[in-house]
């Protein structure tokens, strides 16, 4: 039996080929994947060509990942794929309980075996001739009492001035603006980092080439990434940005949300910084 390919029913054919031996849920986000992707096809009468430089993308994101790039992801990114599913899953934890601190999506450059470092330690190992030095402190509590919650984890990554993380760079040493700290006594966490500057995704792949192809560019604001767990609580993954930072409101990959827009403030005798951030993270249970 064969349909003619603008018939939705050679949708239902492709989607009812599925076996009994699939899980509810791998079902129902297949025969939703399938039915986008044809509708979209249809409505866009999708040529050979097109749908081929698409297949070409996805084998390039392919060819270039590995354990230092996560080029899918950054493709899925400046798509704002990576943001819409954070958006999602952030308002279905809130719609369960009440507001934490707000998520971000975690990105590309996140490295899992960062070193644990001392409160109040320097996490600029290469320091760029240009660096703003800035204190970070603050405190993780519990959203709900404001309690402290001690021996919390609080994870931290940045790019340098010249745009790339440490993994991307071979100037860096490795896991420069770097680290894990855990709260103190009072559920305080301290470092030294640079104040974040904005820079561009790596523009080299298919990613920067969807970018250029549809007339955007590939800046993101200034921001630090933050990963906060603490036992029992809701792990948070976010990342904060700079309120004087242009890119605010146009960030290339969709992350920002007005909660987590902060404010940097001179700070006064510190030979280490002129610069502080203070920043309290909030988890629930
Ligand atoms: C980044 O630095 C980043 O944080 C995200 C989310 C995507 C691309 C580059
Ligand atoms: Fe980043």
């Amino acid at each position: 039996m064969t349909t003619h390919r603008f018939d939705p029913a050679f949708t239902d054919n492709v989607i009812n080929a599925m076996g009994p031996k699939t899980t509810p849920r791998l079902r129902k986000l297949m025969a939703g994947l399938i039915r986008h992707m044809h509708d979209f096809a249809r409505e866009e009468e999708l040529t050979v060509d097109e749908w081929m430089a698409g297949v070409q993308m996805l084998n390039w994101a392919g060819r270039m990942s590995d354990d230092k790039r996560n080029e899918g992801q950054l493709v899925c990114d400046v798509l704002g794929l990576e943001s819409l599913v954070d958006e999602i899953t952030f308002t279905l934890a809130e719609e369960a309980q009440d507001a934490p601190t707000a998520t971000a999506i975690l990105g590309p450059f996140f490295r899992a075996d960062t070193p644990y470092r001392e409160n109040g330690e320097d996490i600029v190992k290469t320091k760029p001739a240009d660096a703003e030095m800035t204190f970070m402190h603050g405190r993780v509590v519990d959203f709900q009492t404001k309690q402290p919650l001690v021996g919390a984890t609080v994870e931290v990554w940045q790019a340098s001035t010249n745009g790339l993380y440490e993994q991307q760079d071979p100037e860096q040493v490795e896991f420069n603006l770097r680290g894990k700290f855990k709260t103190d006594e009072d559920g305080k966490y301290s470092f030294y980092c640079l104040r974040p500057t904005p820079y561009p995704v790596p523009n080299d792949g298919p990613a920067g080439k969807l970018l250029e192809l549809m007339d955007r560019h590939p800046f993101r604001p200034a921001h630090i990434h933050i990963i906060a767990t603490y036992d029992n609580y809701r792990p948070l993954t976010t990342q904060i940005f700079d309120r004087k930072d242009k890119y605010l409101d146009n960030d290339s990959v969709f992350a920002v949300k007005d909660s987590l827009v902060v404010d940097f403030v001179p700070r006064e005798n510190d030979p280490q910084a002129a610069i502080e951030l203070k920043y309290d993270v909030k988890l629930v249970k």
